[in-house]
């Protein structure tokens, strides 16, 4: 590895979006620190990629204290942090909001939202350092609402124009900021949406040609890469497949 290799943090590289940027990444020469929670996933990612190339950081990125505890972990060769991908997330639940269980409303903005904004609160010295770039994924859902969507897609709304304010804040400084907002795509997060209905997660897919964690790694890589004075302020992608669908009336 060479010294002028950069760096990624990536949250959430244990599984789906997170683990394939983190091979992206480490493919094309740059180091990685992969976090999330489960530790075995992270040390198999060290393991295939090799540990000059990942450095894992297991924390629950709700816990902030651990959090910054991990950076100020952070080995000499995985400090200076070139891009931060705010990719850990998740949806729990899709019922309506009248029928919605209270603490997956609370998981979701704990994750989506309040860990996010501490993740880059803390990265934002070096970013600004290194002229860095800052990718954060969203969703369609931030824009186009679904029922049961309530409280997922206000969570990305806020990714996505907390991104867009982060641009301006960050005006003159030279990092770039992106909301990434990717339609369907099979991962692990239907599974996780339906607290491990694997069935419901395998019939949402089924016949659907959703995109894949590696179509979103290569766009994220992509837009990592392009010429420091091109900036792609937000990014919305869907399989061919997913569409729009029309409003609801209900009639008397
Ligand atoms: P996965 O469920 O496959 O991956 C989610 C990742 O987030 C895991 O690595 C998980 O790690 C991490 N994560 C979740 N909660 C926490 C937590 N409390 N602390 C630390 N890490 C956490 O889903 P995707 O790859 O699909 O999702 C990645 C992002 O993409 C999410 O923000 C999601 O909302 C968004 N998205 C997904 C779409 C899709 O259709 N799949 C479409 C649009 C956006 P661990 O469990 O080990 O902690
Ligand atoms: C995930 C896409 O349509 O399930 O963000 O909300 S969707």
């Amino acid at each position: 590895m060479t010294t002028t290799a950069r760096t990624a943090f990536i949250t959430g590289a244990t599984s789906g979006f997170g683990a394939a940027a983190a091979k992206r990444f480490v493919a094309d020469g740059w180091r990685v620190v992969a976090t999330g929670r489960r530790e075995d996933r992270l040390n198999a990612l060290v393991e295939s990629l090799g540990a000059d190339n990942v450095h894992p950081a297991v924390f629950d990125v709700r816990d902030e204290a651990a959090m910054r505890a991990a950076i100020d972990a952070l080995p000499p060769a995985f400090r200076n942090i070139d891009l931060l991908v705010n990719n850990a997330g998740l949806a729990q639940g899709t019922l309506p909001a009248q029928r919605a269980v209270l603490s997956d409303w609370q998981t979701m903005i704990d994750t989506n939202i309040r860990a996010l904004v501490v993740v880059t609160h803390a990265l934002l010295p070096t970013l600004i350092e290194r002229r860095g770039a800052i990718i954060n994924v969203s969703s369609t859902a931030a824009t186009y609402p679904y029922t049961g969507g309530n409280v997922y897609g206000g969570s990305k709304a806020f990714v996505s124009q907390f991104s867009l304010g982060l641009r301006a804040d960050l005006h003159g400084t030279g990092v770039r900021v992106t909301a990434l907002e990717p339609g369907m795509a099979e991962t692990e997060f239907t599974l996780v949406r339906t607290h491990g209905d694997q069935a419901a997660s395998d019939a949402l897919y089924k016949g659907a040609h959703p995109m894949t964690a590696e179509d979103i790694a290569d766009t994220i890589h992509w837009i990592a890469t392009l010429p420091p004075h091109l900036n792609i302020n937000r990014l919305e992608m869907m399989p061919t497949s997913q569409s729009f669908a029309g409003f609801q009336i209900a009639r008397q």
